[in-house]
């Protein structure tokens, strides 16, 4: 097997030695791979939209739409039609290629999903790329997404399985896995990434990253969260409790394990110096959220990011695929 070759058979141990050389060797090893599929110079933007905000019944413990913690959030309706429209059409306007938009869902119910069909259809009108993340899907819906025209669907499956029940005890790793199959089965592209800084160690950072790279097709797209520490969730005291260079390290490696995926530098670029993101580009990182806002946390603004861009050299990619 050669550097860069897509494989879906790694284990334990040859991922834990990826994230455990020397950070020199490391980086220099997922630049060569990241050239063999990507222009070193493009990245990828999306724009979030939560077009549901809070009440959710989940108990996901970094969370703060989660209607077990009180975390300050007001819970909204669903969005109507006509303002998520319009933000999509802002969002292309500043240049992002795909719209993403989140709702504060276990899973969708029936009445509100009829207008998500409407809102996809709406951002495919506009020529833009489309993905949602609405929470577990079953079989009909997931093929109703990929009728209305549906790209992409993001579905984090956010730690290891054997962490995973100290962060969410509502849903299982399992149920998780099964919405993705049925992502993939329907065609549409996934996009599935997880948290780094949630109390978890580096073994369940190398789990996660095998779990993805394992998978029957790699994710179309990785997205690479710092945790956001909310006031009121149970994770709220972890701020700056990861080191940077451990993060840097996840994000060159899922790009070595991953070479034809975009990996997305997530949420937490608001805590991050422009020097660590220079990094997490270096390492393999092509894709960002764009816009001021994440879903309810603070993303850098977008005049930041473009001239953070232009002294690095970096263009906005023309599509994620
Ligand atoms: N409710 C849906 C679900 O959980 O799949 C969609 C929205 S949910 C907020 C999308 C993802 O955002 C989560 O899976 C998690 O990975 C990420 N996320 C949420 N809160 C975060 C935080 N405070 N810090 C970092 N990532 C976070
Ligand atoms: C992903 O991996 N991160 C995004 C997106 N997919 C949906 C969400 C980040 C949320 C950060 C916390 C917040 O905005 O509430
Ligand atoms: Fe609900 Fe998603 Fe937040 Fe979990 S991450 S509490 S499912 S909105």
């Amino acid at each position: 097997m050669a550097l860069g070759d897509i494989r879906h058979d790694w284990t334990l141990e040859e991922v834990q030695a990826l994230l455990q050389q020397p950070f020199n060797d490391l980086i220099f090893q997922a630049q060569r791979v990241h050239r063999q599929y990507f222009d070193a110079n493009s990245v990828q933007t999306s724009t979030l939209l939560n077009i549901k905000t809070g009440g959710c019944a989940e108990d996901c413990s970094y969370c703060s739409q989660s209607a077990r913690y009180d975390t300050g959030l007001k819970k909204e309706q669903i969005m109507q039609l006509e303002e998520v429209l319009s933000k999509a059409k802002a969002a292309k306007d500043s240049g992002a290629t795909r719209f993403c938009m989140g709702a504060a869902w276990r899973n969708p119910n029936d009445k509100d999903f009829e207008l998500v069909l409407a809102m996809v259809r709406g951002v495919k009108d506009l020529n833009m790329e489309a993905c949602c993340t609405l929470g577990m899907l079953n079989d009909d819906q997931a093929a109703r997404l990929k009728e209305a025209g549906l790209d992409y669907y993001n579905h984090n499956l956010d730690t290891s399985e054997a962490y995973y029940p100290q962060v969410i005890t509502t849903r299982s790793f399992q149920d998780r896995l099964d919405t993705l199959a049925r992502v993939r089965e329907q065609g549409m592209k996934v996009c599935s990434g997880g948290i780094i800084g949630l109390g978890e160690g580096e073994g369940d950072r190398a789990q996660l990253l095998r779990t993805f790279a394992n998978l029957p097709e790699h994710p179309h797209s990785v997205p690479i969260n710092l945790l956001v520490p909310i006031e009121g969730t149970p994770l709220a005291d972890m701020r700056g409790k990861t080191d940077p260079f451990d993060f840097i390290r996840v994000i060159a490696t899922a790009r070595i394990m991953m070479p034809a995926s975009y990996v997305r530098l997530s949420a937490g670029r608001s805590s991050m110096s422009d020097e660590m993101q220079a990094l997490c580009f270096l390492a393999g990182a092509n894709s960002i959220f764009y816009g001021e806002k994440l879903l309810t946390a603070d993303n850098p603004d977008a005049q930041h990011d473009r001239l953070l861009f232009k002294r690095l050299g970096l263009t906005q990619a023309a599509s994620g695929c």
